[in-house]
């Protein structure tokens, strides 16, 4: 153990002002803007600067979902922040807590929010167990700053400060990882958005009254544990927005009319259609700039493929609580064991308590939903989540992981984010039974259980195409 980890472990009953202050002189870190550290997982209301009320901002700020934006001081022209990798506890649902790695108490880090030509000056402090860098994903600067580890700069050591500087060139939406260690680190949930507005009227960047982002990103804890397996490269169990999943995922809340952005970056390891539904939207940007009018079409899912950034655009123009969501319905689920068998078909009628007792994992799917893993009546190990949950004003809504909703109202004040409630359908205008009068029902044809199966279970036999044999 190098003599830096020493000092690190002599210091880690402190406070983590203590922490930095052993890597950082007093004359150094006076110099320093604060690490500015965030203790909750709600989303945040936009930052105002310094001595700027709302309406003199140059631009509409951004709103992170479940996230916050990074505070910075103005020195001499330039802005500064601060970021500090930590290890931090995020709470991915209410009562669910995972041990993560992030910056400034929470994963994924401040939302980092500039205007095009700002110099931006950022110090990083490292306290974490081992090196770290950080890459700013998409921005035009200065090779030595790409902050890859090895290439462009040596890594940052475990208790030590680095700083990087340059000008904010291009206005987008860009984000920020390691990139050292980043098969680690990002599986810890190392990560954070990068917003640069446009200084004036921006010919392909519209006004837009709503403007969200968040990041796609995945983990792998193993029910009632709470570290993440970081050598998980595709099962993951975990497939959240911002380290969130629903329900504890805010809705996006927009009012009527309004011109609604919402910037999504992936950095799991695999592709997310992002769907809404009762609009339609178009993708107005990506992390290589805005998408000129003629390029767009319609929408309304669009897939965002692993280290890419899509900024999509609507107007909200259909009041109602929308579903939105990642269209692969196995990241709409959550915390789930991999060795969970399909027995669709099966009658499960009083056979659950008997077949979980030779397969622990087992549950009943394709009878009667997964409400009841929202309603928990199936038991769940300590420090988890029921793999579909959530309640709506109609019952369970069965999903979990990547979902929230697109709440849109006539009566939502302009800037205000606060959740609206349940949508208050106008009468006639839900679904509804229907009276069948003495219809008959489906029936469930018998059959003879297959060697193999539990005694007392019937099983829906395909009819055996011809010519097939056994
Ligand atoms: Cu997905």
């Amino acid at each position: 153990m190098n003599p830096s980890l020493n000092r690190r472990h002599f210091f880690a009953g402190a406070a983590a002002t203590a922490v930095a202050a052993a890597s950082v002189n007093r004359v150094a870190l006076a110099a320093l803007p604060e690490a500015v550290q965030q203790t909750s997982a709600d989303t945040a209301a936009p930052w105002t600067p310094p001595g700027v009320t709302g309406a003199g901002r140059p631009y509409n700020p951004v709103v992170t979902l479940n996230g916050w934006t990074l505070p910075w001081r103005m020195k001499e022209g330039v802005k500064e922040f601060h970021l500090a990798a930590e290890p931090v506890v995020r709470e991915v649902a209410p009562g669910f807590m995972v041990n993560m790695w992030g910056y400034n108490g929470q994963s994924p880090g401040p939302t980092i929010e500039v205007v095009e030509g700002d110099r931006v000056r950022l110090y990083v402090t490292n306290r974490l167990p081992e090196h770290t860098t950080i890459h700013w994903h998409g921005q035009r600067l200065p090779n030595g700053m790409d902050g890859v580890g090895g290439l462009n700069q040596p890594a940052i050591p475990a208790g030590k400060t680095f700083v990087y500087e340059f000008t904010a060139r291009r206005p987008g939406t860009f984000m920020y990882h390691p990139h050292a260690d980043e098969m680690v680190q990002m599986a810890m949930g190392m990560m954070g958005l990068w917003i640069t507005h446009p200084r004036q009227k921006h010919p392909l960047i519209a006004e837009v009254q709503r403007d969200y982002c968040f990041l796609l990103n995945a983990f792998d804890v193993e029910p009632g544990s709470m570290t993440p397996q970081v050598n998980t490269m595709l099962e993951h169990n975990i497939w959240a927005w911002n380290s969130r999943v629903f329900p504890g995922i805010t809705p996006l809340v927009a009012r009527l009319g309004e011109r609604v952005r919402v910037r999504v970056g992936n950095l799991t390891m695999t592709n997310h259609p992002i769907h809404i539904h009762g609009i339609e939207f178009e993708v107005t940007g990506t992390d290589g700039g805005p998408v000129p009018p003629g390029a767009r079409w319609p929408e309304v899912s669009t897939d965002v493929a692993v280290g890419q950034m899509r900024q999509i655009e609507f107007v909200a123009n259909e009041p109602g609580d929308w579903a939105m969501h990642c269209h692969k319905s196995h990241h709409t689920m959550g915390a789930m064991g991999h060795a969970v068998p399909t027995m669709i078909g099966a009658d499960h009628s009083g056979l659950v308590r008997r077949l979980q007792r030779a397969t622990p994992d087992y549950m009943v799917m394709g009878e009667r939903g997964m409400a009841d893993m929202g309603e928990m009546q199936m038991e769940l190990p300590a420090n988890t989540f029921p793999m579909m949950t959530g309640t709506g004003p109609y019952g369970p809504i069965e999903m979990g992981g990547m979902f929230t909703t697109l709440k849109v109202r006539a009566d939502q004040k302009a800037g205000d984010y606060s959740d609206p409630g349940d949508y208050a359908q106008p009468p006639g205008t839900q679904a509804r039974l229907v009276d069948t009068g003495t219809a008959p029902t489906a029936s469930r044809p018998a059959a003879p259980s297959p060697a193999g199966a539990p005694a007392g279970a019937t099983v829906r036999k395909p009819a055996t195409p011809a010519g097939h044999h056994h």
